[in-house]
């Protein structure tokens, strides 16, 4: 009896601990365990497995950067007391990334199906660290069985509005793995600057990546001054950004905007557009009437050895090639475009689009690899083997997964992060108003769809447009906190998602957060009252 009391006494005491801390995005299974470890500088990560240095090493940088110290780490059987075990285990689900994670007096044990699903229990145990530096550092009592549930967690920065150095992207790479989310579609071309080097178009870069005048939504104070602004990638940088997130278990997809959003490539090089320019790289938000001449064969040309020079760069599956708002002005007084049209027998400007679509998926699917565009590219007739982005709602993406095509949500009425979060925003932003409850209400599997279209919906991503994003705390104060929501959206099973819950984990959100220097956004509370 005395010892069943004792028993639920440590049980309450370790639960009342479990719900101090906060795991984001909440784990399938989590329940307290007996006894709480500590971390100290004399603590040793033990690698029982070949492959895991990527966790060990991103465990040590965060311990160096937030608490002042690392741990010595070590291979083998070895499961002395004082040690961080990281593994591999067997597990069957659907998509990779599950891990375990015991803790007790002795250890702390992470066992992943893969390396990924190891780094993903390291970052549960991120997450479970006091938000206090200290050279000791208490892991609650908790035993945890985890898994993903989409296998596509996206994040879509727009580097072209506003344009943001590697370390930033670094940082916001990290930021992504602390949520678990895999994959960084990187927006790198539009009508306000090209971001990304290719050799055999230098003008693109020395060009089309700047433009002059006065710049909107740069930090406060900075934003009247009329200047020289922009940037761009080189090809190292690009590789070395690449490599940074492979190591934290993130797929980088490029994208490269075509055939609309092209002003900063038609002004580099003013014979790819239908009229021949002048163009110019724009200073302005909106969509263009030039863009990529549809009758003009050198465009196709120059897209190619575009491509030729990114997709090395980027080992994903994917290339992102837009798609979206093309208008088709230009197109209409264009005599190529017309007799495109008639050659090809196209119904309209809609299927030109297609035409051009398909035939750059044609050349993508030749290189190994596939095309992703938004959701206008089901106007006029989707490319054979596309993924759908749906941004306009989720009509698209419901409409492409109707036909048999693969589909990642990313609808602007639930995760466009560049809206507002309350309705009286503090600060600039695009419009809309998306709160944080929004977020996280967010189903991505559309009931409408039968059981064999839902498989198409591979999952959703937040989209972060930055006209109005003009430095990096306001990227943070404009993801976070609704990446902590979305994660759960992407990563929980849906069973486990919980407003609730979430709301009571909030202030160890906020608390994480601010120990780690990131800005975010306090509207939540502003909302409340
Ligand atoms: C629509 S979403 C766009 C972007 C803008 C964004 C602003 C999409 C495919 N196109 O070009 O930046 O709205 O929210």
């Amino acid at each position: 009896m005395m010892k069943n009391i004792l028993a639920s006494a440590i049980l309450t005491i370790s639960l009342l601990q479990l719900h101090a801390q906060s795991i984001i995005p909440e784990p399938a299974e989590i329940k307290a365990s007996k006894a709480d470890f500590t971390i100290t500088p004399s603590t040793t990560i033990v690698m029982q497995g070949t492959g895991l240095e990527n966790a060990a090493s991103f465990f040590n940088a965060y311990l160096q950067k937030y608490y002042g110290f690392q741990l010595k780490v070590a291979s083998g059987n070895n499961t002395a007391k004082n040690s961080i075990v990281l593994n591999y285990e067997k597990m069957e689900y659907p998509v990779p990334g599950a891990y375990v994670m015991n803790v007790n007096s002795k250890n702390v044990y992470i066992a992943g199906d893969n390396a990924q699903g190891t780094f993903y229990g390291i970052q549960t145990l991120i997450q479970l660290l006091p938000p206090v530096a200290s050279k000791s550092l208490k892991v609650p009592a908790v035993d945890i069985n985890d898994h993903p549930r989409f296998a596509y967690r996206g994040a879509m920065l727009d580097v072209c509005r506003h344009f943001f150095d590697v370390d930033f992207v670094k940082q916001y790479i990290d930021y992504l793995a602390m949520y678990k989310i895999n994959t960084f579609h990187w927006h790198l071309t539009d009508d306000q600057g090209w971001r990304v080097e290719i050799k055999k178009y230098p003008k693109l870069t020395s060009v089309g990546a700047w433009r002059d005048g006065t710049i909107i939504g740069r930090y406060p104070g900075t934003g009247n001054d009329s200047i020289h602004y922009g940037g761009f990638y080189t090809q190292e940088q690009i590789k070395e950004v690449v490599k940074y997130a492979a190591d934290r278990y993130i797929t980088i997809i490029p994208e490269i905007e075509m055939p609309g959003h092209a002003s900063a490539a038609l002004t580099a090089y003013p014979n790819l557009g239908c009229t021949g320019g002048p163009y110019k790289v724009q200073q302005t938000w909106g969509v263009f009437d030039d863009v990529f001449c549809a009758g003009n064969d050198s465009v196709f040309t120059f897209l190619q050895d575009v491509l030729d020079e990114v997709i090395p760069l980027f080992p994903a599956a994917y290339v992102h090639v837009g798609g979206d708002e093309c208008p088709k002005t230009s197109w209409k007084k264009c005599p190529k475009c017309q007799q495109r049209i008639k050659d090809q027998h196209l119904a309209d400007e809609h299927a030109l689009q297609s035409y051009f679509v398909q035939r750059m998926e044609k050349y993508i699917n030749s290189k190994g690899k596939k095309i992703i565009g938004w959701d206008e590219i089901l106007e006029g007739g989707i490319a054979p083997n596309a993924t759908v982005m749906s941004w306009r709602g989720e009509e698209g993406g419901i409409n492409a997964a109707k036909q048999n095509h693969d589909v990642i949500m990313t609808p602007n009425t639930y995760v466009y992060f560049d809206y507002a979060q309350t309705k009286t925003e503090d600060s600039v932003t695009i419009g809309g108003f998306i709160p944080l409850e929004k977020v996280y209400s967010y189903e991505p599997i559309p009931a409408v769809l039968d059981a064999s279209q839902q498989k198409h919906v591979l999952g959703a991503q937040a989209n972060l447009w930055t006209e109005y994003i003009g430095y990096p705390s306001k990227v943070e104060y404009q993801e976070f906190p609704r990446y902590a929501a979305l994660s759960e959206v992407l990563w929980s099973p849906a069973s486990k998602r919980d407003w609730k819950k979430f709301e009571q984990k909030l202030p160890d959100v906020f608390k994480k957060l601010s120990f780690q220097k990131t800005t975010f956004s306090t509207a939540y509370y502003d909302i409340q009252t």
